[in-house]
C-alpha cells in the first residue's frame, strides 16, 4: 500500500454527533472516544474533521495561519453561508485585521486596568452573599449566586443602561447557540433574533453608554483613532455576547465542583488566596465553552492526516483539557493541580480577552461565599441546559452551612 492511500485508510470516522441533546448534557463519553480513535476523526455527520486531543488542539489554535477564524469560528462557513449577524471583529477575524479590535479591548480589560473594580466586586459580592444567606440556607445556587453575580457586576462595568439587562443571557444563549448546526436549539430561538440583536445593537452606541464604563473606553478608543468609529460599536458588542453567559457558566461550573467535593471547599477557606486558580481548575474540569470551529486555510497535516483546505476543524477544548496525556487523573477536580495551559479560555492570538474580567468577578464571589459557608453541598440533581457550544446549566440545588 502506498504511503499516501495508508494514511487516508487510517482517518477514523465517527457518525456521532457533538450536538445532540444527551451528548452536550453529558459530552465525556464521546470526548474520550473521539481522543482514543486518533488525533484527528472525520465527523460524517457534519463534513468537518475533528481535534479532541490537548497537543492537537493547541497547536491548531496557536497555528491561526492555516486554521483560520475569519471563515466564522462555528460550523458555518461565512465564504459561503450569510452569517446571522455582521461577524464580531475579535473572534471571526485574523489578523491583520484582528490586531487592532483585538489591542484596544485587551488594554480595557488588562489586570491594571482592572483595579478599581477589584474593592467594587468585592463589595457587591459580600452583599449578594448576605442577601442570599440571609434568607435561606437552601436555595438554587445557579439561580442565586452564578447568575446573580455577573448580573450585578458586569452590565455596571460596561456602563450599560438599566433597562431591558434581562435580554443578556438570552441573546448570549442565542448566540453560542448559533457556533453549531441549524439544529432545534437554533430553531427554539429563532423568534427572539430580531428582537434581541435590536436590543444588544442599541446598547452599543456611545449614547447608550455611560462615560466611566468599559463601553465608553472602547468610545474612547475609536476618537484617538485606535479604533474606527465604525469599529467601536461591534467591539462593544462582543463585550455584551461573550463576557456574560461565559461567566455565568464557569461560576456554576465552579459552585458544581465545589458542592461535589468538600475536601476542595475546605482547602479553599483554608487559603482563600486558591480562589482564582480554583477558578481555572473549574473551567478546565468543566470548559464551559465546549467548542470552536477553525477552518483549514490551505492543504494542512495533522499528525499525518491531510485536512483538506476549506475544511472545518472542530475542537473539543474540553476534550483537550480532560486529556489523560496531558493532565494527571484529568477528571479530578483538584486545586492542588496546576491548570495552567488548559484551553478553555482558547490559547494563541484569540484567547479569551475577557479572562481577568471572568477571573476577578470569580475572585469576588468565592472569597465572599468562603468567609461566611462552612459546608457546601447538594440537595437535589443539578439541571443542566442544553446549548450548542457552552456547557450550561439550569439549577444547582445546595444546602449550606454557614460559619457560626
Ligand atoms: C464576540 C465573541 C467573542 C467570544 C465568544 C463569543 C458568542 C462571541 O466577539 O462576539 O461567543
Amino acid at each position: 500500500m502506498s504511503e499516501a492511500l495508508e494514511r487516508a485508510v487510517a482517518l477514523p470516522v465517527s457518525d456521532a454527533d457533538p450536538f445532540a441533546h444527551e451528548v452536550l448534557l453529558d459530552p465525556e463519553p464521546l470526548h474520550q472516544a473521539l481522543r482514543e480513535a486518533g488525533p484527528v476523526v472525520y465527523l460524517s455527520r457534519y463534513d468537518v474533521h475533528a481535534l479532541a486531543r490537548y497537543e492537537h488542539v493547541h497547536a491548531a489554535l496557536a497555528d491561526w495561519q492555516h486554521f483560520e477564524s475569519g471563515s466564522g469560528v462555528g460550523l458555518a462557513n461565512f465564504r459561503h453561508e450569510k452569517p446571522w449577524r455582521p461577524p464580531s471583529l475579535l473572534l471571526e477575524a485574523d489578523p491583520p485585521r484582528h490586531d487592532a479590535p483585538r489591542r484596544v479591548l485587551s488594554e480595557i480589560l488588562a489586570p491594571p486596568a482592572l483595579r478599581r473594580l477589584r474593592t467594587r466586586w468585592a463589595a457587591v459580592a459580600e452583599e449578594l452573599v448576605d442577601q442570599v444567606l440571609r434568607d435561606a440556607t437552601e436555595f438554587d445556587a445557579f439561580v442565586a449566586l452564578a447568575e446573580a453575580f455577573p448580573l450585578r457586576a458586569f452590565p455596571d462595568a460596561v456602563g450599560l443602561g438599566p433597562d431591558g439587562r434581562e435580554n443578556l443571557l438570552p441573546y448570549g444563549n442565542m448566540a453560542f447557540n448559533a457556533f453549531g448546526p441549524r439544529n432545534d436549539l437554533v430553531a427554539a430561538d429563532a423568534h427572539r433574533v430580531a428582537e434581541l440583536s435590536a436590543w444588544v445593537n442599541a446598547q452599543c452606541t456611545r449614547e447608550a453608554l455611560s462615560a466611566d464604563g468599559f463601553g465608553a473606553q472602547i468610545w474612547a478608543a475609536a476618537d484617538r483613532g485606535d479604533l474606527t468609529h465604525e469599529q467601536a460599536p461591534l467591539v462593544v458588542r462582543s463585550l455584551l455576547t461573550a463576557g456574560v453567559d461565559t461567566t455565568v457558566h464557569g461560576l456554576a461550573a465552579c459552585l458544581y465542583a465545589f458542592a461535589t467535593h468538600p475536601s476542595e471547599w475546605q482547602r479553599l477557606r483554608e487559603r482563600p488566596e486558591l480562589a482564582r486558580t480554583s477558578f481555572d481548575e473549574a473551567v478546565r474540569w468543566q470548559s464551559p465553552v465546549q467548542t470552536f470551529f477553525r477552518t483549514a486555510t490551505t492543504d494542512v497535516t495533522v499528525a499525518g492526516t491531510v485536512v483538506p483546505r476549506g475544511t472545518k476543524i472542530l475542537m473539543f477544548l474540553g476534550a483537550a483539557n480532560r486529556d489523560p496525556g496531558r493532565w494527571h487523573d484529568p477528571d479530578r477536580f483538584d486545586l492542588t493541580r496546576d491548570p495552567s495551559g488548559h484551553v478553555g479560555f482558547g490559547m494563541g492570538p484569540h484567547q479569551c480577552v475577557g479572562q481577568h474580567v471572568a477571573r476577578l468577578e470569580a475572585e469576588a464571589l468565592l472569597t465572599a461565599l468562603a468567609r461566611r459557608v462552612q459546608r457546601i453541598e447538594l440537595t437535589g440533581t443539578p439541571h443542566r441546559h442544553p446549548n450548542n457550544t457552552l456547557r450550561s446549566w439550569a439549577a444547582l440545588p445546595v444546602r449550606v452551612q454557614t460559619v457560626a
